[in-house]
């Protein structure tokens, strides 16, 4: 039996070997043909001098078409004319699958492709190294967060995506008829979270989808992503939180850079690690540097992408990449968050990367009477809540919790221009396909 190598470990000493992957490239210089073998490692060099191989096997390889699915089984010498330093001379072949021609998009060329292009033909855009090294590094980075959590005594938890309530708000809320009665696709899993508080379970944490039915096309979202999300009782304060997220975020980063060396250089990206304690700016405060940079926002306004933009941009000059901004308007704040008494703010933060905002949490209010009174400040009917509000009945520790959007922390990571970039095959407005 042949052993069998990939392009990331096969040696010049290692006889005949199989080797799978596609036919990247053929180039026929008469006296001799090179066939460019890829795998999920690299590329390996098939060499055929017309002379030395079977005219048949020879007519048969040069003939593949591009993207062909192979198993070409050779000898394996040494070489110095590839980077590798070793090419294969071919003995025999299995043609898995053939490739259908033309390509509906290049692998290799260096043609500009376009967006939808890449993403209806995802399966092709995989097979470039650099697009496949963003799905690595972000596998990757889900294994360093599941380490993160347990080492910092976290349960990992999952929770129901058909709910019967939404808890962000009812704009972007996804229907779903289910079995004739009224449900939707859970835009987060902030009720279930707080729930587990009650409970003793008194760290959790989940990976999982929320769904967003968001009208608007950006950059930046998607109406369905992966949110990690984190929730902790017992804490004195949002304090707990937010250095709780600086923990996190620091072990993911350090992690990435020492384990995704190989990603990052073919990605040609590095990773600068922000020092901790990340700073905190308060909502105020924003608004007086926006104030002094030109943009004008009323108190209580949203920061909206524009003016998240231009407080990437200052603090950046501040050489701060990661930042919290926190004491939000109670008012701008779901009804979920705890108010600062006595002010119009709340216990409330987001984290942005680089201009933009990565994440949202805060303190929640745990009392009872008060959430319920928020609620109404809210004008949300307490009867689509009845089984959370249960849970604040009988005994609720206070506590606090965070959503971070994957997708967007992995793109603000790496640079990349756009969350579909992150994303396997991305849902958004017109997109449902693949
Ligand atoms: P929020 O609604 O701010 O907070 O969402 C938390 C984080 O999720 C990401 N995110 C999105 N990513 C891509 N596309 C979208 N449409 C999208 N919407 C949100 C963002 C955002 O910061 N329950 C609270 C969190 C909490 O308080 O624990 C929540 O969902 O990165």
């Amino acid at each position: 039996m042949t052993a069998i190598r990939n392009s990331g470990n096969i040696t010049a000493d290692d006889g005949i070997v199989t080797v799978n992957g596609w036919v990247q490239d053929i180039r026929n210089l008469g006296g001799i043909s090179f066939l460019t073998l890829r795998d999920r490692h690299g590329t390996l060099q098939v060499t055929m001098p017309k002379k030395r191989i079977d005219p048949e096997l020879f007519e048969a390889l040069t003939k593949l078409h591009r993207e062909s699915a192979i198993s070409v089984t050779g000898e394996v010498k040494a070489s110095d004319q590839t980077a590798s330093g070793t090419e294969i001379v071919p003995v025999s072949f299995v043609l898995h699958s053939e490739a259908a021609s033309p390509l509906p998009m290049g692998v290799v060329d260096k043609v500009h492709t376009e967006m939808d292009t890449r993403l209806n033909n995802r399966f092709m855009d995989l097979r470039k190294p650099e697009v496949k090294a963003v799905f690595e590094l972000r596998s990757m980075m889900v294994a360093l967060l599941n380490e993160v959590m347990q080492d910092l005594g976290f349960v990992c938890i999952n929770t129901p995506k058909i709910v019967a309530s939404g808890a962000e708000g009812g704009a972007t809320l996804f229907n779903v008829d289910y079995f004739g009665r009224p449900a939707y696709l859970a835009q987060s899993p902030q009720l279930y979270k707080q729930m587990l508080m009650s409970t003793g379970l008194d760290r959790v944490y989940e990976l999982g989808p929320a769904f967003r039915a968001e009208h608007s096309n950006t950059n930046r979202h998607v109406t369905e992503f992966v949110s990690f999300d984190g929730e902790m009782a017992w804490i004195d304060g949002m304090e707990d939180v937010t250095a709780t997220i600086g923990t996190i975020v620091d072990r993911v980063l350090r992690g990435l850079k020492e384990r995704g060396g190989e990603q990052l250089e073919l990605l040609g990206r590095g990773i600068d690690i922000p020092a901790l304690p990340y700073p905190e700016l308060t909502y105020s405060e924003c608004l007086e540097m926006l104030d002094a940079a030109g943009m004008h926002l009323e108190e209580g306004e949203d920061l909206g992408t524009e003016a998240e933009r231009l407080i990437g941009e200052i603090m950046a000059e501040r050489g701060h990449d990661l930042y919290f901004i926190v004491d939000y308007p109670e008012e701008a704040k779901p009804f979920y968050i705890m108010e600062k008494d006595g002010t119009p703010y709340s216990h409330s933060f987001d984290l942005d990367y680089r201009g933009q905002e990565i994440s949202s949490g805060g303190q929640r209010e745990h009392r009872y009477d008060r959430l319920v009174e928020r609620m109404g400040k809210k004008d949300l009917d307490i009867g689509d809540f009845d089984a959370y509000l249960d849970a604040f009945r009988y005994g609720m520790p206070p506590h606090g919790g965070w959503g971070i959007g994957l997708d967007r922390l992995l793109v603000k990571m790496l640079d990349l221009p756009n969350i579909r970039e992150a994303i396997l095959f991305p849902r958004d407005l017109s997109r449902l396909s693949p």
